[in-house]
């Protein structure tokens, strides 16, 4: 068993029938887990689970509103029925709201909120409850942001979700260390996705960005892979509650 050697483990990624959750969900199966993917997009979830397995890896796939406790109960028991026991769980689910404060409905605020927040709570109680009654421990990852230590104006919500997902991370370390669960998040930086896309698009961001960015480039969803491995192998068995930004170095620099 090598120390990053995922081989009879089980991985549940949330919001991984695309972008940075179908990455690492990929690279935790070419790692020899048998992954869980998870959407709400049947026909994107279903394409990303025939891709990886026609790829050779064991996929399986559920699909439950990571925002509704008695559906995540539910997802979770049916796997539990089906005898299979999530060792390492990534809460990666997320959406982003591009709008000034002063412009953001109570609505629109919420639902940033419980998407990004509440769901890794809701997730990561349950999944914790049924690691902690297995007595056998496991691996906690929260997807954060770089907007989980900084903010850019006209994304508020999201930055308070994300900065709640770095404590949040924190106080999951300080409760369940001591059951051999270790709880600790990524922090992308700036990444090619559909949710950036915006951004790509946009000479002024893009100029800025490419400036702004050691790196001198975008990140791609590949780039956090070696990350999640790590994070999810008995390679970081004492690691907890750290947060871990892969962002070209944009943080690490003014
Ligand atoms: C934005 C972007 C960022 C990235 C990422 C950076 O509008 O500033 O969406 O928030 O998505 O979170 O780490
Ligand atoms: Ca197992």
């Amino acid at each position: 068993m090598t120390l990053f050697d995922l081989t009879g483990r089980t991985a549940l990624i949330t919001g991984s029938s695309g972008g940075l959750g179908l990455a690492m969900a990929r690279g935790l199966a070419q790692s020899g887990a048998q992954v869980i993917i998870h959407g709400r997009n049947q026909d994107k979830l279903e394409a990303a689970r025939e891709a990886l397995s026609t790829e050779g890896h064991k996929v399986l796939a559920t699909s439950f509103d990571v925002t509704d406790e008695a559906a995540i109960e539910q997802a979770l028991e049916a796997l539990n029925d089906d005898g299979i026991d999530i060792d390492i769980l990534v809460n990666n689910a997320g959406v982003q709201l591009r709008r000034p404060l002063l412009e953001v409905e109570i609505d629109q605020w919420d639902k940033v909120i419980n998407t990004n927040l509440t769901s890794t709570f809701l997730l990561g109680r349950n999944v914790a409850r049924q690691m902690i009654a297995r007595g056998k421990g496991g691996k906690i990852i929260n997807i954060g942001s770089l907007m989980s230590s900084v903010a850019r104006p006209t994304v508020g919500a999201y930055t308070a979700s994300k900065g709640g997902v770095r404590l949040l991370t924190q106080s999951m370390a300080a409760e369940w260390a001591e059951h051999d669960i270790q709880t600790n998040a990524i922090g992308p930086g700036y990444m090619m996705t559909e949710m950036t896309q915006p951004l790509v698009d946009d000479p002024k961001f893009n100029g800025w960005l490419i400036n702004r960015t050691p790196a001198k480039r975008w990140g791609v969803p590949e780039d956090l892979v070696g990350t999640v491995v790590y994070l999810a192998s008995p390679a970081s068995n004492y690691v907890n509650g750290q947060i871990i930004y892969v962002d070209g170095g944009m943080l690490a620099v003014i």
